[in-house]
């Protein structure tokens, strides 16, 4: 048998198609001052290739759409929620759901029900819309990453894992009591979609248990973690990717969703618990954020789309293909020279804008500058991940992340291979002319999750 690697390819075949169009760099050039050199503030119809997220951008299978059409639109107790139930029971294995519109309806929730206010939230990285519903609910985020995934040329096969030295010195600080739960992303999307091994999971939950601390998982990509641990762990080769996302979710309490993004739907989300009062509570909540607790937000129609999202991400054919696309774009970049995180994540292949731009300081925006320019070059649309998205602290300061990021993002079931080779090419030409690349100044901060509206303008 032959030992060389077999190419991916998709399990699916094109049945609709959407129409893109390719700009001129005049009318990008035009766009991109009117969005205030934020990529978020684009139009979409000015966009040829949208890497901007895997969020809510998927592309749902005839499976899906014919469930869409068996929408129970009932204001209560839809038949759609018991199947989404049913399905996240089996998957997630968790007893109680509660829906909500997508993934920040239930960090709200959450937050609210365990945080008090002078309370401490430690986490595997932040994420954006996860701390910032910890800080209004009155908690405070602690970063308890290891040290390998704020290094974007660390090979550490799981960045994504918890540094259970910085966990018990946490502990030791502010006692257990101020520490209602540990947030663990899985996979974690800031250190550049990095997995969390299930050896490390095991060892917080029991660090966990022992002081009383919940865990909570954010379950947003746990699927795509599932493959990373099926790849690279000891002992989980040969299970399948529903065995390890029953299991990593095992060692968790309650789990936070954006099914926007393992599911394949364009919107919805949930919490998902073990505990009956969290769930009461939550339960008792949902009505006066999303909507009544069999719905929280969402069309009937759109909770049937999610139940049957699950089957089809859980499957080992969909996670190769979806993986093994950004692995493609990834691995063709890094023949090029092109500084990217590594390993290559899973939603994404992330430049290393502080490497590829030294000549910019950290408030000269690198990677904000960086995602601007790929658009110009090409009409690709990435994301700033760096300091914009870090926002400022309680004193007012910008957080100054180590990494300083621009996530080239694959939608699933989105893009083709050409349209892979074409991003390679766009990136390659950029990188050719880095050196004549100037910054930006912020000339408009928003006060919340700035990264979304901010505005910019050139230095040069
Ligand atoms: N992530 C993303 O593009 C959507 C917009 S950026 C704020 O990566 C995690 C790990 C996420 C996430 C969203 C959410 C929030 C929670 N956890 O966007 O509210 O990546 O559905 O989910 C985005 P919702």
């Amino acid at each position: 048998m032959s030992s060389k690697k077999r190419s991916w390819a998709e399990p699916y075949k094109i049945k609709s198609v959407e129409l893109i169009k390719m700009t001129t760099l005049e009318q990008r050039k035009a766009a991109l001052a009117e969005a205030g050199y934020n990529t978020f503030l684009l139009k979409s119809e000015d966009v040829y290739i949208d890497l901007l997220t895997d969020s809510g951008t998927n592309a749902m299978s005839d499976y899906q759409w014919a469930g869409m059409m068996l929408g129970d639109e009932a204001y209560a107790g839809s038949k759609n929620y018991y199947n989404l139930e049913k399905a996240v029971q089996k998957y997630y294995g968790y007893k109680y759901l509660v829906p909500t519109h997508q993934g920040r309806g239930a960090e709200n929730l959450i937050s609210r029900v365990l945080i008090k206010p002078g309370d401490f939230v430690p986490g595997n990285m932040y994420f954006t819309t996860t701390r910032a519903h910890q800080e209004l609910a009155g908690g405070t985020f602690v970063d308890v990453i290891i040290d390998e995934a704020h290094d974007p040329s660390s090979l550490h096969p799981f960045k994504g894992n918890v540094d259970l030295n910085k966990l018990q010195a946490l502990i030791d600080k502010v006692g257990a009591k101020k520490i209602p739960y540990i947030t663990i992303g899985a996979t974690v999307n800031l250190a550049g979609g990095q997995p969390i091994s299930l050896e490390n999971l095991r060892a917080v939950r029991a660090l966990c248990l022992k002081h009383g601390i919940k865990v909570v998982l954010d379950a947003t990509r746990a699927m795509e973690n599932a493959y990373f641990i099926q790849q690279r762990e000891k002992g989980y080769a040969d299970k399948s990717l529903a065995e390890i996302l029953f299991e990593t979710c095992s060692y968790s309490d309650a789990a936070t969703m954006s099914g926007k993004k393992d599911l394949l739907v364009n919107i919805g989300g949930f919490l998902a618990v073990n505990d009956w009062d969290i769930f009461e509570e939550a339960r008792n909540l949902v009505v006066l954020f999303e909507g009544l607790h069999t719905y929280g937000g969402l069309a009937g129609r759109d909770m049937e789309a999610m139940a049957r999202g699950i089957e089809e991400a859980i499957q080992q054919d969909h996670m190769q293909a979806r993986i093994g696309q950004v692995e493609y774009v990834g691995e063709k970049l890094i023949e090029l020279g092109i500084p990217i995180v590594r390993p290559i994540g899973g939603h994404a292949v992330f430049l290393d804008a502080k490497a590829f731009l030294p000549q910019l300081k950290q408030l000269e925006f690198p990677a904000q500058t960086l995602a601007a320019e790929l658009y110009l070059e090409s009409g690709i649309r990435s994301m700033e991940r760096g300091v914009v998205s870090a926002g400022r602290n309680k004193a007012g300061e910008h957080n100054m992340p180590k990494l300083e990021l621009v996530r080239l993002t694959f939608p699933r079931r989105v893009y083709t291979q050409a349209h892979c080779d074409v991003l390679v090419e766009s990136v390659e030409s950029l990188y050719s002319r880095r050196h004549e690349i100037h910054g930006l100044k912020m000339i408009y901060e928003p006060k919340y999750l700035r990264f979304f509206q901010a505005r910019f303008e050139p230095l040069k």
